[in-house]
């Protein structure tokens, strides 16, 4: 892929933290040095510029560009461009990211870089390392490589393209749209940005209703999505079987058939010991109760009891508001 670019920016947080492990660097180093083109860095939050920068304790390979001071120009005279940023410098820096950045005159191609939060009236604002939509309108760059935000985002504004290129991977359920790189190409054209998918990591919720079903059989449910490669997000809703409690630690093992298993569960306690004398015969309720316990008195058989004992719970929890249909 390496071959048909000729530059790689990275607009923040390659590391999670200025303490990755030795093992984490090296990778890195390896796999960047290897494209054998030249890679910007911008330090972001999670890997800020600080004396105890990742960036400041490890020395990088001759083609990563590290960028260490506020406003600075790095030049790339081959490719006629120019990419301008402000690293963040410590975990708290709130200074302006793209305001106060110029447009180069000796440069065909101006882009710059910024790790930050848009600001947008209604919908995110007074977030820390904030950038307004003014500030990309009036920057007069060709393109600003966002970083910070996981989800890949169009937030160009008048002639300038702006993007964020999101996380290579989800890291969680809310990140549908992770798993991708923009891919620049400058031309007489203008400038035309795509989403390139890489990742590997996909994200899905489900919900399944358990009622009447025992532990074994809700797992053995939930196995059936197993994929080592997916977050999986499921809610449990319906009602618990009568006396017997769902333990799905009983499966140990079962987030390891999954990248990320996360179980919400809403379902519902089934009711213990329902007394008509709780109830009074001219409510709604008391009047059920009544009717179910009759059937469940004249059952001709085991299975015709069990289900009106089971409607009977249903219908009592369902009169007393509680969702266990969904
Ligand atoms: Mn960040």
């Amino acid at each position: 892929m390496s071959s048909s670019y000729d530059l790689l920016i990275i607009a923040g947080d390659l590391f999670n933290d200025n303490s990755p492990s030795q093992e984490t660097v090296d990778y890195v180093k390896y796999h960047l040095e290897n494209l054998a083109i030249p890679v910007v860095i911008l330090p972001g939050n999670h890997d800020c510029y600080d004396s105890q920068s990742v960036y400041r304790r490890y020395s990088f390979p001759q083609n990563i560009k590290i960028i260490q001071e506020r406003k600075s120009y790095l030049p790339f005279p081959d490719l006629d461009l120019t990419v301008a940023g402000s690293p963040i410098l410590s975990p708290h820096d709130n200074q302006p990211l793209i305001r106060g950045l110029s447009r180069p005159t000796n440069t065909r191609w101006y882009i710059i870089v910024a790790h930050g939060s848009l600001q947008i009236p209604g919908r995110f604002e007074s977030h820390a390392r904030a950038i307004g939509l003014e500030e990309i309108t009036s920057s007069n760059a060709d393109y600003i490589a966002l970083g910070d935000w996981h989800n890949f985002a169009d937030y160009s504004q008048g002639s300038v393209r702006a993007f964020y290129s999101g996380a290579p991977e989800p890291t969680s359920l809310t990140q549908e749209g992770a798993g991708k790189v923009a891919s620049i190409t400058l031309s007489d054209q203008g400038v035309e940005v795509e989403s390139l998918p890489i990742g590997t990591i996909s994200t899905r919720s489900i919900s399944l209703n358990i009622s009447g079903s025992s532990a074994r059989q809700i797992i053995t449910r939930i196995r059936q999505e197993a994929s080592p490669n997916l977050i999986l997000k499921v809610t449990l809703n319906g009602m618990k079987r009568l006396g017997e409690p769902i333990d799905l630690e009983m499966d140990t093992d079962l987030s390891s058939y999954f990248y990320y298993l996360q179980i919400k569960d809403d379902s519902v306690t089934a009711l213990d010991n329902i007394s008509a004398t709780d109830y009074p015969e001219t409510h709604v309720i008391g009047q059920y109760i009544r009717l179910l316990q009759g059937k469940i008195v004249s059952a001709k058989s085991d299975d015709e009891r069990k289900i009106a004992e089971q409607a009977m719970q249903l219908g009592v929890l369902l009169l007393q508001g509680k969702e266990v249909l969904k």
